[in-house]
């Protein structure tokens, strides 16, 4: 190979690498924008729905006592207000299967997989945006929001998705 070739090669790859860091810095970007707009976006396949805080409210908040277990502490009880995650989902006409995965996904790329059978009960899984009668503060004020996925039948909080962004059915 000429080093022409070679020049022309490496080029090229220096475009394509460039060109898929934009993309990726471009959604990193806009989901950076929703999580500080409280905005839950819903997707999937091609279909994407956005819900802004004022239409998660419209889905009727619901006041409950969970117990926070916060790593190396022992767990406290909180009042947390919130709406069930399913109501966002049947507002956006999600068709889900029973073999279906739901990943609830957050700023900092933690991701939380949740079956079908556990969002279909209504009483378990909330998008939870007060704590304590305190809307949740973003990740870059120090909170836990502003939502948080609260899983009421899960006594460990592991999967209790921080700073959620993105709702994804597959
Ligand atoms: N987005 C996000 N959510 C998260 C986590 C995380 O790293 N990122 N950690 C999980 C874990 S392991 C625990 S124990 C709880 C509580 O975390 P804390 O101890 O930082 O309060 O949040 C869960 N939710
Ligand atoms: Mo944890």
């Amino acid at each position: 190979m000429s080093k022409k070739t070679i020049s022309f090669i490496i080029g090229i790859l220096v475009i394509i690498v460039g060109v898929f860091a934009f993309i990726n810095r471009q959604a990193i970007e806009d989901k950076k924008q929703d999580h500080e707009k409280m905005n839950i976006i819903i997707k999937k396949g091609e279909k994407e729905t956005t819900f802004s805080h004022d239409e998660i409210l419209e889905f009727g908040e619901e006041e409950f006592k969970a117990n926070l277990k916060s790593s190396g502490k022992k767990a406290v009880e909180h009042i947390y207000t919130g709406v069930p995650l399913i109501k966002l989902l049947q507002s956006a006409e999600i068709e889900m299967k029973e073999e279906d995965q739901i990943n609830v996904k957050s700023i900092d790329g933690y991701t939380v997989a949740l079956r079908v059978d556990e969002v279909l009960d209504e009483e378990n899984i909330y998008l939870s945006y007060k704590i304590d009668g305190e809307l949740m503060k973003p990740r870059e004020d120090g909170g836990d929001g502003p939502y948080q996925m609260i899983i009421r039948k899960d006594q460990f909080s592991q999967r209790w998705a921080k700073y959620v962004v993105e709702i994804e059915v597959n």
